[in-house]
Protein backbone atom coordinates (compact mmCIF):
# COMPACT_ATOMS: atom_id res chain seq x y z
CA UNK A 1 0.00 0.00 0.00
CA UNK A 2 1.30 3.62 -0.77
CA UNK A 3 0.53 5.78 1.87
CA UNK A 4 -0.01 9.51 0.79
CA UNK A 5 -1.93 9.98 3.79
CA UNK A 6 -2.15 9.54 7.19
CA UNK A 7 -4.62 12.01 9.45
CA UNK A 8 -6.05 11.27 12.86
CA UNK A 9 -9.74 12.23 12.22
CA UNK A 10 -11.65 11.91 15.76
CA UNK A 11 -12.09 9.78 19.35
CA UNK A 12 -16.01 8.84 19.59
CA UNK A 13 -17.70 7.27 21.98
CA UNK A 14 -20.96 7.18 20.98
CA UNK A 15 -22.14 6.43 17.03
CA UNK A 16 -23.49 9.88 16.88
CA UNK A 17 -19.54 11.51 17.01
CA UNK A 18 -18.37 8.60 14.39
CA UNK A 19 -17.27 10.17 11.45
CA UNK A 20 -20.08 10.24 8.18
CA UNK A 21 -18.08 10.95 5.16
CA UNK A 22 -19.12 6.99 4.38
CA UNK A 23 -16.11 5.93 3.07
CA UNK A 24 -14.77 1.73 4.20
CA UNK A 25 -13.30 1.38 7.23
CA UNK A 26 -10.96 -1.69 8.72
CA UNK A 27 -11.55 -1.77 12.62
CA UNK A 28 -8.76 -3.57 15.36
CA UNK A 29 -9.85 -5.40 18.57
CA UNK A 30 -8.41 -7.00 20.85
CA UNK A 31 -6.96 -7.96 24.19
CA UNK A 32 -5.73 -5.03 26.28
CA UNK A 33 -1.75 -4.73 25.37
CA UNK A 34 -1.99 -7.08 22.87
CA UNK A 35 -0.31 -4.59 20.18
CA UNK A 36 -3.33 -3.20 18.36
CA UNK A 37 -1.98 0.64 18.45
CA UNK A 38 1.49 -0.60 17.71
CA UNK A 39 0.23 -2.79 14.80
CA UNK A 40 -1.59 0.50 13.36
CA UNK A 41 1.50 2.50 13.55
CA UNK A 42 3.80 -0.43 11.78
CA UNK A 43 1.01 -0.34 8.98
CA UNK A 44 1.22 3.08 8.27
CA UNK A 45 4.92 3.59 9.12
CA UNK A 46 4.37 6.27 11.66
CA UNK A 47 5.84 5.64 15.14
CA UNK A 48 3.41 7.48 17.23
CA UNK A 49 0.16 7.51 14.94
CA UNK A 50 -1.61 6.05 17.75
CA UNK A 51 -0.54 6.19 21.41
CA UNK A 52 1.01 2.92 22.27
CA UNK A 53 2.04 1.93 26.09
CA UNK A 54 3.46 -1.23 28.38
CA UNK A 55 0.34 -0.67 30.95
CA UNK A 56 -2.84 -2.30 29.65
CA UNK A 57 -6.11 0.50 28.91
CA UNK A 58 -4.02 2.50 26.92
CA UNK A 59 -6.47 2.80 24.40
CA UNK A 60 -10.08 4.08 25.88
CA UNK A 61 -11.99 5.76 23.17
CA UNK A 62 -12.85 4.88 19.31
CA UNK A 63 -9.67 6.54 17.40
CA UNK A 64 -10.25 6.59 13.87
CA UNK A 65 -7.31 7.41 11.32
CA UNK A 66 -7.79 8.57 7.76
CA UNK A 67 -5.59 6.58 5.43
CA UNK A 68 -5.08 8.21 2.30
CA UNK A 69 -8.71 10.13 2.67
CA UNK A 70 -9.87 7.29 1.29
CA UNK A 71 -10.30 4.85 3.91
CA UNK A 72 -10.34 4.60 7.79
CA UNK A 73 -8.29 2.42 9.76
CA UNK A 74 -9.81 2.33 13.70
CA UNK A 75 -8.05 1.61 16.90
CA UNK A 76 -10.34 0.32 19.50
CA UNK A 77 -9.90 0.09 23.25
CA UNK A 78 -8.76 -3.24 24.66
CA UNK A 79 -11.24 -5.49 26.41
CA UNK A 80 -11.21 -8.14 29.35
CA UNK A 81 -7.85 -6.76 31.43
CA UNK A 82 -8.93 -7.31 34.90
CA UNK A 83 -6.67 -4.77 36.33
CA UNK A 84 -8.50 -2.18 34.15
CA UNK A 85 -11.12 -0.37 36.16
CA UNK A 86 -14.69 -1.60 37.01
CA UNK A 87 -15.82 1.55 35.79
CA UNK A 88 -13.96 1.27 32.60
CA UNK A 89 -14.71 -2.16 31.65
CA UNK A 90 -18.37 -1.05 31.89
CA UNK A 91 -18.50 1.54 29.25
CA UNK A 92 -16.08 -0.60 27.24
CA UNK A 93 -18.67 -3.09 26.45
CA UNK A 94 -21.76 -0.70 25.38
CA UNK A 95 -19.32 1.07 23.35
CA UNK A 96 -17.38 -1.42 21.53
CA UNK A 97 -20.51 -2.96 21.16
CA UNK A 98 -22.38 -0.52 19.18
CA UNK A 99 -19.96 -0.06 17.07
CA UNK A 100 -18.74 -3.32 15.80
CA UNK A 101 -23.19 -4.40 16.08
CA UNK A 102 -24.04 -1.23 13.41
CA UNK A 103 -21.57 0.12 11.86
CA UNK A 104 -22.33 0.30 8.05
CA UNK A 105 -19.43 1.06 6.94
CA UNK A 106 -17.09 -1.28 8.48
CA UNK A 107 -15.87 -4.01 5.55
CA UNK A 108 -13.42 -5.74 8.13
CA UNK A 109 -12.52 -6.24 11.52
CA UNK A 110 -9.19 -7.67 12.19
CA UNK A 111 -8.66 -9.01 15.82
CA UNK A 112 -5.45 -9.59 17.35
CA UNK A 113 -4.25 -12.61 19.58
CA UNK A 114 -0.74 -12.85 21.08
CA UNK A 115 0.92 -15.64 19.74
CA UNK A 116 3.06 -16.46 22.69
CA UNK A 117 -0.26 -17.40 24.49
CA UNK A 118 -3.10 -19.56 24.13
CA UNK A 119 -5.86 -17.27 23.60
CA UNK A 120 -7.92 -16.44 26.17
CA UNK A 121 -12.07 -17.15 27.14
CA UNK A 122 -12.54 -13.21 26.13
CA UNK A 123 -10.38 -14.02 22.87
CA UNK A 124 -12.69 -16.94 21.87
CA UNK A 125 -15.96 -15.27 23.17
CA UNK A 126 -15.31 -12.19 21.17
CA UNK A 127 -14.55 -14.41 17.83
CA UNK A 128 -18.04 -16.12 18.45
CA UNK A 129 -19.20 -13.20 19.11
CA UNK A 130 -18.77 -11.24 15.98
CA UNK A 131 -19.19 -13.94 13.87
CA UNK A 132 -22.47 -14.35 15.10
CA UNK A 133 -23.24 -10.84 13.79
CA UNK A 134 -21.76 -11.86 10.76
CA UNK A 135 -18.24 -10.38 11.04
CA UNK A 136 -16.11 -13.12 11.13
CA UNK A 137 -13.21 -11.32 12.18
CA UNK A 138 -9.60 -11.89 10.27
CA UNK A 139 -7.17 -13.17 13.34
CA UNK A 140 -3.93 -11.74 13.15
CA UNK A 141 -1.44 -13.22 15.79
CA UNK A 142 0.96 -10.68 17.24
CA UNK A 143 4.25 -10.43 18.64
CA UNK A 144 6.21 -13.18 16.62
CA UNK A 145 9.63 -11.28 17.18
CA UNK A 146 9.34 -12.71 20.84
CA UNK A 147 9.58 -16.49 19.17
CA UNK A 148 11.22 -18.89 17.83
CA UNK A 149 10.41 -19.77 14.25
CA UNK A 150 9.31 -23.28 15.18
CA UNK A 151 7.78 -21.60 17.94
CA UNK A 152 5.63 -19.76 15.90
CA UNK A 153 4.67 -22.53 13.85
CA UNK A 154 3.60 -24.96 16.55
CA UNK A 155 1.44 -21.52 19.05
CA UNK A 156 -0.13 -20.78 14.97
CA UNK A 157 -1.38 -24.39 15.26
CA UNK A 158 -2.66 -23.81 18.95
CA UNK A 159 -4.22 -20.90 18.12
CA UNK A 160 -6.28 -22.16 15.10
CA UNK A 161 -7.43 -24.95 17.20
CA UNK A 162 -8.54 -23.10 20.25
CA UNK A 163 -10.35 -20.54 18.35
CA UNK A 164 -11.94 -23.30 15.90
CA UNK A 165 -10.94 -21.43 12.95
CA UNK A 166 -12.21 -22.96 9.52
CA UNK A 167 -9.69 -24.63 7.82
CA UNK A 168 -9.76 -22.05 4.53
CA UNK A 169 -9.49 -19.04 7.29
CA UNK A 170 -6.79 -16.61 6.80
CA UNK A 171 -4.49 -16.35 9.87
CA UNK A 172 -1.42 -13.13 9.69
CA UNK A 173 1.28 -13.38 11.74
CA UNK A 174 3.26 -10.05 12.72
CA UNK A 175 5.68 -8.67 14.81
CA UNK A 176 5.40 -4.72 15.29
CA UNK A 177 9.11 -4.58 16.10
CA UNK A 178 10.22 -6.28 12.65
CA UNK A 179 7.34 -5.51 10.23
CA UNK A 180 6.91 -9.03 9.67
CA UNK A 181 3.52 -9.77 7.88
CA UNK A 182 2.79 -6.45 7.13
CA UNK A 183 2.14 -6.54 3.52
CA UNK A 184 0.29 -9.66 3.80
CA UNK A 185 -1.83 -7.93 6.02
CA UNK A 186 -1.97 -4.81 3.40
CA UNK A 187 -3.04 -7.41 1.30
CA UNK A 188 -6.37 -8.76 3.19
CA UNK A 189 -7.35 -4.85 3.53
CA UNK A 190 -6.79 -3.79 0.10
CA UNK A 191 -9.25 -6.10 -0.60
CA UNK A 192 -11.75 -4.52 1.54
CA UNK A 193 -11.08 -0.92 0.53
CA UNK A 194 -10.42 -1.26 -2.86
CA UNK A 195 -7.27 1.05 -2.66
CA UNK A 196 -4.45 -1.12 -4.31
CA UNK A 197 -0.55 -0.17 -4.53
CA UNK A 198 -0.55 2.10 -7.53
CA UNK A 199 2.62 2.68 -9.07
CA UNK A 200 1.25 5.35 -11.38
CA UNK A 201 -0.23 7.58 -8.44
N1 LIG B 1 8.16 -7.32 21.02
C1 LIG B 1 7.01 -6.80 20.60
N2 LIG B 1 6.31 -5.99 21.42
C2 LIG B 1 5.14 -5.47 20.97
C3 LIG B 1 4.64 -5.79 19.67
N3 LIG B 1 3.45 -5.14 19.53
C4 LIG B 1 3.22 -4.46 20.68
N4 LIG B 1 4.23 -4.66 21.55
C5 LIG B 1 4.34 -4.07 22.91
O1 LIG B 1 3.17 -4.43 23.65
C6 LIG B 1 2.74 -3.34 24.50
C7 LIG B 1 1.29 -2.98 24.20
O2 LIG B 1 1.18 -2.46 22.90
P1 LIG B 1 -0.05 -1.53 22.44
O3 LIG B 1 0.09 -1.39 20.96
O4 LIG B 1 -0.15 -0.30 23.26
O5 LIG B 1 -1.29 -2.50 22.80
P2 LIG B 1 -2.86 -2.23 22.63
O6 LIG B 1 -3.44 -3.51 22.17
O7 LIG B 1 -3.09 -1.04 21.76
O8 LIG B 1 -3.31 -1.96 24.13
P3 LIG B 1 -4.59 -1.13 24.69
O9 LIG B 1 -4.60 0.22 24.02
O10 LIG B 1 -4.33 -1.07 26.14
O11 LIG B 1 -5.80 -1.94 24.36
C8 LIG B 1 3.72 -2.21 24.23
O12 LIG B 1 4.70 -2.24 25.25
C9 LIG B 1 4.32 -2.54 22.88
O13 LIG B 1 5.62 -2.04 22.68
C10 LIG B 1 5.42 -6.65 18.82
O14 LIG B 1 5.07 -7.00 17.69
N5 LIG B 1 6.58 -7.12 19.34
MG1 LIG C 1 -4.10 0.70 22.11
Amino acid sequence: MLIRSVEFITSAVRPAQYPDTGIPEVAFVGRSNVGKSSLLNKLVNRRHMARTSGQPGKTQLINFFAINEAFYLVDLPGYGYAKVSKDLQATWAPMAEAYLQRRETLRLVIQLVDLRHEPTLNDRQMYTWLSHFGRPPLIVATKADKLSRAAQSKNARVIRQVMDLPGDAPMVITSSGTGYGMDELWGHIEQVVHEGTDSSL
